[in-house]
């Protein structure tokens, strides 16, 4: 795991100071990332496009996770970006969902030793020349059962180089909400190169999102 890997791994400023604390003394319990390649996949089944799925100006992929290959627990465009433990549970969801008949979920009791960590569903969004430096509404849903911690949405925006150089979220949800619709404007800097549209889960709890977009203003 390198800097730059633990960088792009958690969207909070005050969190990734806890991850780089976390990484010194040795009790990170591992990176699990999955990817999925577009060319091997076989749609799952005939989506029902959300909204945001059906808005051409929405840079977000498979914004309302409809597609993904049959058996997977990974949706396509989308990357588990967690702390890997048997407590942990990132899926494809089927019985939980907002618009069509797929969400992501993250389901999480582990406490890992009273440190806060945070759990990602991350899209990386480039080839962006478009729209950088200009003004974008980010726009999704999200419902949580017993956070104990926060679930949010979060945008960040990385230079070339790898740094990052803006960062916003939605409000902070902690408790038990039904399906909210949450949403920010976004800066996208002149000098970004990607954007990563994550949806999190810091602490304990679950928490489904569904219907993203990141749409021109
Ligand atoms: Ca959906």
């Amino acid at each position: 795991m390198n800097g730059e890997t633990m960088k792009k791994w958690v969207p909070l400023a005050l969190v990734a100071a806890i991850v780089l604390v976390i990484a010194a003394v040795g009790v990170v319990v591992g990176l699990n990332v999955s990817s999925l390649n577009d060319k091997e996949a076989i749609v799952a089944e005939a989506a029902s496009d959300s909204s945001a799925i059906a808005d051409e100006k929405n840079i977000i992929k498979n914004s309302g996770f409809e597609n993904g290959p049959e058996g997977s627990s990974t949706p396509y465009e989308w990357e588990k970006y967690c702390w890997s433990d048997h407590d942990l549970a990132m899926y494809w969801e089927r019985s939980e969902v907002h618009g069509g008949k797929r969400s992501v979920c993250i389901s999480n009791t582990e406490t890992y030793g009273g440190t806060e960590v945070c759990n990602n569903w991350v899209q990386k969004i480039t080839g962006i020349n478009k729209v950088a430096g200009t003004k974008m509404q980010f726009t999704g849903w999200m419902k949580t059962e017993n956070v104990d911690g926060i679930a949010t949405f979060c945008v960040d925006c990385w230079d070339s180089q790898g740094n990052q150089i803006s960062i916003i979220n939605t409000e902070h949800i902690k408790g038990t909400t039904g399906w909210m619709h949450y949403s920010k404007t976004v800066d996208i800097p002149k000098n970004a190169s990607e954007i990563l549209v994550r949806g999190t889960l810091t602490g304990t709890g679950n928490v489904w999102f569904d219907d993203l977009a990141l749409v021109p203003i």
